[in-house]
């Protein structure tokens, strides 16, 4: 009972120390005029198939590179570095998110100002990265066809903190009689309004509307940066 209050502090500052960080990093994305990417979901959504099919395809026209976070392995890594785009692997340990500290870290010398894009993949967790502010632009939450249509109902925080969903494994949807309006429903649910995009890494069903809408994005940043 009397540890309670001392434990509440501790987190509290951690999470400030966070929020600082991160602010930090925003400002050095922004001048450097890169757009960040975070991507956050359960284990084994597919956050590493389709990042990797993303750095692919985007490379041929932006300058792109990744940051990967994982307790361990540099497995997704590896994975990613078949795109040919620089990746660094982040092992976090035993701790269930990166931290904004992290991944200043993992920037030490890489060249901001020479990407178009920056990617991070989060370590697979549906809770704690919720609350940890990485100073990205835009932050998806990935869900596949296989987790159950409620999970945006039981985890609510995640699909909070995030901008837009992605619903991943769509090739597999009729496999596991996926409810795309259940699930639909449900992210509406907790994050009214909430842009939801259907993708499958597999067969690239979804990457177009997908890359176009990054595409956007970074076009819409540019030029707020030259008023
Ligand atoms: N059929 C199908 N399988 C997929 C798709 N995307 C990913 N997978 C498979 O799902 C498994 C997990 O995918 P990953 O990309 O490793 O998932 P992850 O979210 O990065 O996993 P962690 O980093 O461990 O949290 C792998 O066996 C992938 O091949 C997809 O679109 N369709
Ligand atoms: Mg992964």
């Amino acid at each position: 009972m009397g540890s309670q209050p001392r434990l509440v502090e501790v987190r509290k500052n951690v999470l400030k120390q966070n929020d600082l960080a991160a602010r930090a990093l925003r400002e050095e994305f922004r001048a450097a005029g890169v757009f960040v990417v975070s991507l956050v979901s359960s284990p084994g959504s597919g956050k590493t198939a389709f990042l990797e099919r993303t750095l692919t395809e985007l490379r041929q026209n932006y300058r792109v590179a990744a940051l990967v976070g994982d307790l361990a392995t540099e497995n997704d890594a590896i994975r990613l570095a078949r795109s040919q785009a620089p990746v660094k692997q982040i092992t976090t340990g035993t701790l269930c998110h990166l931290e904004a500290a992290m991944v200043q870290g993992a920037l030490e010398g890489w060249h901001l100002n020479q990407l178009d894009f920056l990617f991070v993949e989060n370590v697979g967790n549906l809770v704690c990265p919720s609350s940890y502010d990485l100073g990205e632009n835009l932050r998806l939450v990935l869900i596949s066809v296989t987790e159950g249509e409620d999970k945006p109902l039981k985890y609510p925080t995640i699909f909070n903190s995030a901008d837009v969903a992605v619903v991943t494994k769509m090739d597999l949807a009729p496999a596991v009689e996926f409810d795309w309006d259940s699930a639909y429903g449900n992210i509406q649910a907790v994050r009214p309004g909430m842009r939801v995009l259907k993708i499958s890494a597999k067969t690239g069903d979804g990457m177009q509307e997908y890359l176009s809408y990054l595409m956007a994005r970074l076009d819409e940043l540019r030029a707020a940066a030259a008023i």
